[in-house]
């Protein structure tokens, strides 16, 4: 039985970063981002949200685009094709090249419905089984090395898994090694966002001796053939962000030998769908995954904390709680992280209700389609 998707709401929100998160591309403080919500036939209610952001840094794609590409082509592909398994949703868009996020948050939104029409979560309907998850934190560029340390040292107490340091040329290895030596068993891991070429091996290699989980995207951003000569010269493990966009990614940087372990973003493969695909594949072949953030308000948290049930992500992930970012999220209740552990919710969809007075209140324009 097809899912009879009737109306289609864009809401276009702004929210404003509790503190401004620095990455070696640039700064984020106030945040543009699309809300998709579906409703069927049946009054059933799919939330789903894109993870674009306002300018095209960690990828091509911007609010902007995905406005243009989610009205103009995904949503009438939509109406044109009815789908009755939100696995179809990768099948009917597969025209429009790329464009992961705008596609990703309208999927997102088709398995919330789904899973809701099912009577069941959004994890289980993924084929998720655990009841809480692991998670770790990113912490971004301070100002200084002291800022860092108080940073890490409050996310220690916070009870976070593991501590993700944004690094780029000039806040690297002095800096890490000065963690290290404040925190030497501490589960800590590096993100260069691309801010590193292969002139600078010899460089990173000085990193091995810092006991770093590992490394995540060293390099350029749409390359895996550069990774795979540096995995080879580096003892710590290269994990993939940015040049993953697809299964096929993921399997030729594996087969290549580029990374170690593998970063999934949803809205960056597309999808939950290709998603599960990556982590399927990447459990075949023992490479460990763990799920990775945006940024997001509470929806795509939500999203993010279902895909993290499959057995496969086995390393703490970058979603922590609500509070981390906004003085009030869009979701009841808010995502709550204690001692690093998130629990599943265990009511139908996403398990959160959207607060309907907060979603309103950041909302800066909306736009109405009719299935
Ligand atoms: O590279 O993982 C990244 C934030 C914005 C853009 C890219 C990245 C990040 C993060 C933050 O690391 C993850 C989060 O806390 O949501
Ligand atoms: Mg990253």
């Amino acid at each position: 039985m097809t899912i009879p998707i009737s109306q289609i709401i864009l809401h276009k929100l702004r929210m404003n970063l509790k503190s401004p998160f620095s990455t070696s591309f640039g700064t984020f403080q106030e945040k543009d981002f699309f809300i998709v919500e579906m409703i069927d036939q049946d009054g059933n209610q799919g939330f789903g949200e894109s993870v674009a952001f306002s300018s095209p840094w960690y990828s091509e794609e911007t609010v902007g685009t995905n406005q243009h590409v989610i009205e103009d082509f995904l949503i009438p592909l939509l109406q044109k094709h009815p789908v009755s398994h939100p696995d179809e949703v990768t099948k009917v868009f597969a025209p429009i090249r790329r464009n992961n996020m705008a596609k990703a948050a309208l999927e997102g939104a088709v398995w919330d419905i789904y899973a809701k029409r099912n009577e069941t979560t959004l994890a289980k309907a993924l084929g998720g089984e655990k009841k809480e998850i692991e998670v770790g934190i990113s912490i971004g560029i301070q100002p200084s090395v002291k800022d860092l340390l108080n940073t890490i040292e409050w996310a220690a107490e916070e009870g976070y898994k593991r501590m993700k340091i944004k690094i780029k040329p000039g806040w690297d290895v002095d800096v890490l090694r000065e963690v290290r030596k404040h925190f030497p068993t501490l589960p800590i891991m590096a993100d260069a966002n691309s801010a590193y070429t292969l002139k600078d091996i010899d460089h990173l290699k000085q990193l091995d001796e810092l006991e770093l989980m590992m490394i995540e995207q060293p390099l350029e951003h749409d390359d895996i053939v550069d990774h795979a000569l540096l995995q080879k010269e580096l003892e710590t493990p290269v994990c993939l962000d940015e040049s993953i966009h697809s299964f096929d990614d993921a399997r030729k940087a594996v087969e290549l030998g580029s990374c170690k372990i593998i970063n999934i973003k949803i809205g960056r493969v597309g999808g939950l769908t290709e998603s599960k695909r990556i982590h399927d594949y990447c459990k075949a072949n023992n490479i460990a995954v763990w799920c990775g953030g945006m940024l997001e308000a509470g929806v795509g948290r939500a999203h993010n904390i279902a895909l993290t049930t499959l057995d496969q992500f086995i390393l703490p992930g970058d979603t922590a709680g609500s509070s981390r970012y906004w003085e009030k999220d869009i979701i009841e209740p808010e995502v709550v992280a204690k001692n690093g552990m998130i629990k599943v919710p265990d009511t139908p969809g996403i398990g959160y209700e959207i607060n309907r007075q907060a979603l309103e209140d950041f909302t800066i324009s909306k736009k109405v389609f009719t299935l």
